[in-house]
């Protein structure tokens, strides 16, 4: 059978604002709340596909928001999009990638969008659409943020418990370096061989800093530590220098500065992430150039709410290697559900659907309750 004609007829955006389960506290923001910015594109053979694309705390981490994303795809994206024959993606992401510059966590909302109606349209889940899975669920980690090491203990003793989480991030960065050092040493003592003990630090690290602290992460029993500085060339000097993997991040915008880095030996492990690679074949296209360089991979998130998890995970499932899991958790930091059907978490794993598209649904009520423009009040 072949694939029904279908142009994409309308582009739908909206802002969701949800609170957290307990404040986040990361290097260079603290997130009570966050905001996702859902596209959803119409199509005329009646499929609709939804995208998402979300920061943290707001401009504290890159240069996109939710606002201005909003901005981006209503403006310019929108135009570009209404009648594009809807089944040809690649085709659809060349053009707006010619049109558009950068914008590559909105690039990636419209992708999800396309693939998740496409997968609609066909009854494929978009993983298979994406090249084809490899593994139907994938491990997930917890960050222990709190910004307290008593409470996060307690924290990863109730995962643990509950079978949902044996990999912990510790955000580190804010505090002296000793001081996240004794951090993580404490609850690495604490939770033992029973956890995985890693660190994010955000960039905040000096070279220095991180000379210090990488050499104490190593005794306390930490097994990998993320962006600890900005620059590359201090990244690069910093790994091989001590038994503890340095993974990239925010280093990582899709595949050219993934290509650099191989190229440099720039890092042991590559934190892939759909929005930061510009959308999901490009994401693929990084795990392929770490693939091709001996580098391994980990599935990183944005802490993107159910929509952007779910296109995240159909991603990953599609890596050949991936040693050291993923931390696709967002949608358990958020109080609230915007799902009709709650994503799978359990034993430690995100079962990844098989049903088509994204393989989940939106709780219309729900998404229309969170809105930012229905919260008017009559204060304002
Ligand atoms: C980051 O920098 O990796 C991922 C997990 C988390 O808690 O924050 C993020 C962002
Ligand atoms: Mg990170």
């Amino acid at each position: 059978s072949r694939t029904s004609l279908a142009v994409v007829e309308r582009v739908e955006t909206l802002l969701l604002d949800l609170p957290t389960i307990r404040p986040h506290q990361l290097s260079m923001a603290t997130m009570n709340g966050q905001t996702l910015m859902l596209v959803r594109l119409y199509c005329s053979d009646g499929t609709v596909g939804v995208g998402e694309g979300t920061t943290i705390g707001g401009l504290a981490y890159g240069a996109e928001s939710p606002e201005g994303m909003k901005l981006a795809v209503d403006t310019y994206f929108a135009p570009l999009l209404v009648g594009a024959d809807a089944n040809h993606v690649p085709a659809i992401m060349a053009r707006l990638n010619k049109a558009i510059k950068d914008n590559r966590f909105a690039k990636c909302a419209i992708e999800t969008a396309l693939y998740d109606a496409l997968g609609h349209r066909t009854g494929l889940p978009v993983s298979q659409l994406l090249g084809g899975r490899v593994r139907d669920s994938l491990p997930i980690a917890w960050t222990l943020a709190s910004g307290d090491t008593a409470k996060d203990i307690n924290e990863a003793e109730r995962m643990l418990a509950q079978r949902r989480h044996n990999i912990f991030k510790l955000k580190i960065g804010r505090r002296a370096v000793a001081d996240d050092v004794a951090h993580v040493a404490a609850i690495k003592k604490a939770l033992g061989d029973r956890a995985s003990v890693r660190v994010d630090v955000n960039m905040a690290w000096s070279e220095l800093d991180a000379q210090h602290g990488l050499a104490g992460l190593v005794d306390a029993g930490c097994d990998l530590v993320e962006q600890p500085v900005a620059s590359v060339d201090a990244l690069a000097r910093l790994k091989g220098r001590y038994p503890i993997a340095v993974m990239a991040d925010e280093s990582l915008t899709g595949p050219a500065s993934a290509f650099a880095l191989a190229r440099m030996a720039g890092a042991d492990v590559f934190a892939v992430k759909i929005e930061q690679s510009g959308g999901l074949l490009e994401a693929l296209q990084v795990a392929a150039i770490a693939d091709a360089a001996g580098i391994e991979l980990y599935g990183g998130t944005m802490l993107e709410g159910a929509v952007g998890t779910m296109a995240s995970a159909h991603a990953f499932a599609t890596f050949r290697t991936l040693q050291w899991g993923t931390e696709l958790f967002g949608p358990l930091l958020l109080t609230e559900e915007i799902l009709a059907e709650p994503l799978q978490y359990r034993d430690f794993q995100l079962a990844v659907p098989t049903t088509p598209g994204l393989g989940m649904a939106l709780d219309e009520d729900r998404v229309q309750h969170f809105r930012r423009d229905r919260k008017r009040t009559s204060a304002v």
